[in-house]
């Protein structure tokens, strides 16, 4: 049996146990397809399902994730080159709920120039989408906790818009590096003024798909159903 199944095993008798019965069932079975891409407000879809925005830098694994969830291997384009994806990917899963895949923010490589149009795009759908109701940041464990991060972090609070934040890629770690590397991320993370828009902090590899029933567990209790 495959690492998936058994996680998928462990969270449905774990519900089971704890008579938790969710509207949102997370199961083995749920599909996944891609809706449409959108720069503006009137060509988003409908918002009559839940949504969850995916931010996170280039390369941090954002489509990864979204393969991951729909267990298919090219749903979501995965880029080696940073800042590929310009526009609003929008994700059914399951007919449940509605991810989004969102462009990398901090374009270092690309200049001011792109990061100044991303911004209204984004500032946009993350402050009037009515049917979204929070978001994953997701960043490479690798990488340090940034200004920028804290700065989203906050602008999220400023709009109630509750977060998980994920960080991604621990098969590259051994062990004790994964315990030093979420001692360190829980101490940086409880620094941060916002931090009671925090729901969630979730250790994953979305390349392995480790982590994933947990994250979507998390989202349905934590974003969609509070
Ligand atoms: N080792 C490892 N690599 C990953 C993981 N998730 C994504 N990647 C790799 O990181 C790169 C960027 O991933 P992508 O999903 O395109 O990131 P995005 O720009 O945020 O959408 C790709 O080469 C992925 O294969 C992971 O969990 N572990
Ligand atoms: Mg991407």
């Amino acid at each position: 049996m495959s690492r998936r199944s058994d996680e998928v095993n462990a969270w449905l008798l774990k519900a089971f146990l704890s008579g938790h019965h969710s509207t949102f069932e997370v199961n083995a079975s749920m599909s996944a397809k891609f809706i449409k891409s959108a720069a503006e407000q009137k060509d988003y879809p409908p918002p009559s399902r839940p949504e969850i925005g995916i931010v996170g830098r280039s390369n941090s694994g954002k489509s990864t994730l979204i393969n991951a969830i729909a267990k298919q291997k090219n749903l979501a384009h995965v880029s080696q080159k940073p800042g590929k994806t310009d526009l609003l990917n929008f994700y059914d899963i399951d007919s449940k709920f509605t991810l989004v895949d969102m462009p990398g923010y901090g374009y270092a490589r690309r200049g001011h120039e792109v990061r100044d149009k991303w911004t209204p795009m984004i500032e946009s759908y993350l402050q009037n989408r009515e049917n979204l109701k929070g978001v994953v940041l997701i960043m490479d464990i690798k990488r340090h906790w940034s200004e920028d991060e804290t700065n989203l972090v906050r602008y999220l609070a400023h709009y109630d818009r509750p977060v998980v934040v994920v960080f991604n890629k621990i098969d590259k770690l051994n062990k004790s590096e994964l315990a030093t590397l979420q001692r360190e991320k829980a101490r940086d993370l409880a620094l941060i003024k916002a931090k009671k828009a925090i729901s969630a902090i979730i250790y994953i590899s979305a390349d392995r798909r480790i982590g994933i029933i947990e994250l979507l567990r998390t989202i349905f209790e934590k974003l969609i159903q509070s």
